[in-house]
């Protein structure tokens, strides 16, 4: 890579689909076209960049990524971010999240090798306890998961998170009106990230936010959140149907006791997954999602 070190190094720190904007290393941003027709940067990339004039660069190269999440659907690739030390999902009390999204979102985490964490958002509503419940197979499973109510308690959120997100780079995931932007803003002085009512965002369909944003939240820029727009699907065809039990730790668990080498815990005799099931060891909703997503994995 020697013909690019004369370049400037850079991080990338929003997308917009043909440009991006990258941030210098002396912390100042600046847009910045791909070379040629292809842009395939996400936030938390490095760049090596050059001036362009009128105050723009072109990006160069790209570096070597240490991970990249993304979703796989049926028809295109959605990359989230790069070289991101951990996920956070967020989800609330109300409106009542989709297990089948968070357990996708935690599944393509560990596919790439990424650790997650789960807030649940909005302890101040009433659906609370039967949201925590729903969460309770998670972490059984060793997820942490942190309650907030990011709104009429912010003081007691922060000092909650500050340790786990201490010198990290956290992409903020999870699904539309659960909070992302008013973590963000809760966090990250003078974000400024827009906040959306419930009702009107689900009401017309939109997210209120479109882009990736990559935020510092202190000023020695070493802890950063990464907010992202919600999602109402989560393909996961990057990943084979077989290769699914071993990407879930709680049928992974027991799927060491299956007679079967290359059990699918779908029907085998001997099969620990389907034992550990019957004795309750293993959640009904989690052995749910398996074979709905094994179904939808071997078809493609
Ligand atoms: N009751 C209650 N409402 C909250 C809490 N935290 C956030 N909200 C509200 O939830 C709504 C959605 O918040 P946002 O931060 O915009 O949600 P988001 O996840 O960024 O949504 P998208 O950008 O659409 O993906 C806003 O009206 C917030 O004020 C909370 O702890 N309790
Ligand atoms: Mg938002
Ligand atoms: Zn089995």
């Amino acid at each position: 890579m020697t013909q690019f070190t004369a370049l400037d190094v850079g991080l990338v720190v929003a997308s917009h689909g043909r440009h991006y904007i990258i941030e210098t290393p002396e912390g100042e941003r600046l847009t910045c076209h791909p070379r040629g027709k292809r842009s395939d940067c996400v936030v938390g990339d490095r760049v090596r960049w050059q001036q362009a004039g009128g105050g723009e660069g072109v990006i160069e190269h790209l570096e070597p990524r240490r991970n990249l999440f993304f979703r796989q659907d049926e028809w295109k690739v959605k990359s989230f971010a790069a070289n991101i030390d951990q996920l956070l999902v967020l989800v609330a009390a109300h409106p009542v999240f989709s297990e089948s999204q968070l357990a996708r979102a935690l599944i393509a985490a560990e596919s790439a090798g990424i650790p997650a964490h789960i807030v649940l958002n909005k302890a101040d509503l009433p659906q609370f306890a039967a949201a925590q419940q729903r969460l309770a197979a998670y972490a059984a499973m060793g997820l942490q998961v942190f309650a907030t109510a990011l709104k009429t308690a912010p003081a007691d959120a922060c000092a909650r998170l500050a340790d786990l997100l201490d010198a990290k780079a956290t992409l903020v995931l999870g699904p539309s009106g659960s909070g992302k932007s008013t973590l963000i803003n809760l966090l990250v002085p003078g974000a400024q990230a827009q906040v959306g009512e419930v009702s009107q965002a689900l009401n017309s369909g939109r997210h209120t936010t479109t882009t990736t944003r990559w935020y510092w939240i202190d000023p020695g820029r070493t802890t950063a959140l990464i907010d992202s727009p919600g999602f109402q699907e989560f393909g996961l065809r990057q990943i084979g149907a077989e290769q699914l039990a071993g990407l879930m730790p709680d049928l992974r668990e027991h799927s060491r006791a299956c007679r079967f080498y290359n059990c699918t815990h779908l029907h085998e005799p001997g099969c620990g997954v389907r034992a550990a099931l019957e004795q309750g060891l293993i959640s009904e909703s989690r052995y749910r999602i398996y074979t709905e997503l094994f179904a939808e994995l071997a078809r493609s």
